[in-house]
């Protein structure tokens, strides 16, 4: 047995001590979910097929860690009795990693993980308690801009919606396929979002277009970033398992593209990310897999941008105090809140 390989940890690396230069945070949370079930569990599928991925990055140049630490915590699971309660939890859990000094990667989970990890990245010291500092990319199959799912607002499928309710400044998505006409209408009344969708940047004739314009809207991009990627957004052969797999979605070497140019670009820094709707497929590890091999790539884009000067680490220790905030007391953006009924998805 190897005793530098540890089953727990991403990748199978154990952490170094000292400080953490990339906190892994497994959200084992499955609530509103609506076809698919199984996201619970897809958090310890990825980090358990992360033993199989390769440690060398040819772009980083060397096998991970790299020299950094990076850190796996233990499965955080919502005690709460109520939704909104738990996702105070999930914004209690997650907002010591978002303090300028590490980098937080959390694993979902359904996508609704997205407005606590939003919510915990207003105290982060290049966000000061300001949202509208902040620009969300999006990989996904689904808009996530519905107003409520059967009557639910914190559903999955609102993710996106509950992230501009809380202020983000801009919304760039890319992958989208599958969204109401109620989307449509939020994707154009809705200065803040860019939506790029698969059938123009997957076209089999002009999609190379469309896509060389979705990685200059990331190379112009400056300020804070969050990533956020819905596996789905990837083509459904790659991920099948996932809640919803969609056709007609990105190829893996699209996302690995959209990191590595997300990451390139010196004028952002990119403070977190989520690879979320893992679920764990038994006949084959394909799903998890997948899953892991773009959570390893952002690992390692992270780790170059930080060597190259491209990560602007806030260490100073000045960081806002995160203001006090329950989702209890969230009130939805009353311009989008359509009264209109929805149908079921
Ligand atoms: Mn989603």
């Amino acid at each position: 047995m190897d005793a530098f390989f540890d089953a727990r940890q991403f990748l199978g690396l154990p952490s170094q001590g000292g400080p953490v230069d990339v906190a892994v945070i497994p959200l084992a949370y499955e609530l509103t979910t609506s076809y698919g079930m199984g996201t619970a569990e897809g958090p310890r599928a990825c980090i358990q097929a992360s033993a199989q991925v390769e440690l060398f990055d040819p772009t980083l140049g060397e096998d991970l860690p790299a020299g950094a630490n990076i850190m796996t915590l233990e499965d955080f699971e919502a005690q709460a009795p109520t939704l909104r309660l738990q996702l105070d939890e999930m914004l209690g859990h997650a907002t010591p990693w978002l303090d300028g000094q590490c980098f937080p990667l959390f694993l979902g989970g359904e996508h609704g993980i997205l407005p606590p990890v939003i919510q915990a990245a207003s105290s982060h010291p290049l966000v000061g308690g300001d949202l509208s500092k902040l620009t969300v990319v999006q990989l996904d199959a689904h808009a996530d801009l519905r107003s409520h799912l059967n009557g639910e607002i914190f559903s999955h499928a609102c993710a996106a919606s509950r992230s501009l309710d809380l202020g983000i400044g801009r919304l760039l998505q890319a992958g989208v396929r599958a969204y109401s006409s109620q989307e449509a209408q939020r994707i154009l009344a809705d200065e803040r979002i860019t939506t790029f969708f698969a059938r123009d940047t997957q076209h089999p004739h002009t999609g190379g277009k469309a896509w060389s314009k979705w990685l200059d809207n990331l190379r112009q991009l400056s300020g804070p970033v969050h990533f956020t990627l819905d596996i789905d957004g990837l083509d459904g052969a790659l991920v099948p398992a996932t809640g919803t797999p969609v056709p007609g979605g990105l190829s893996y070497w699209q996302a690995v593209e959209t990191i590595e140019v997300l990451f390139g670009n010196p004028n952002i820094t990119v403070i977190s990310a989520d690879v979320n709707e893992i679920t764990p497929q038994h006949d084959t590890p394909l799903t998890q897999f997948t899953a892991a091999c773009l959570v390893t790539k952002i690992v390692a884009c992270h780790l170059l941008a930080k060597r190259e000067g491209r990560w602007e680490s806030s260490g100073t220790g000045e960081r806002a105090d995160p203001p006090s905030f329950s989702f209890e007391d969230f009130e939805q953006d009353e311009a989008f809140a359509s009264p209109k009924k929805e149908f079921h998805s």
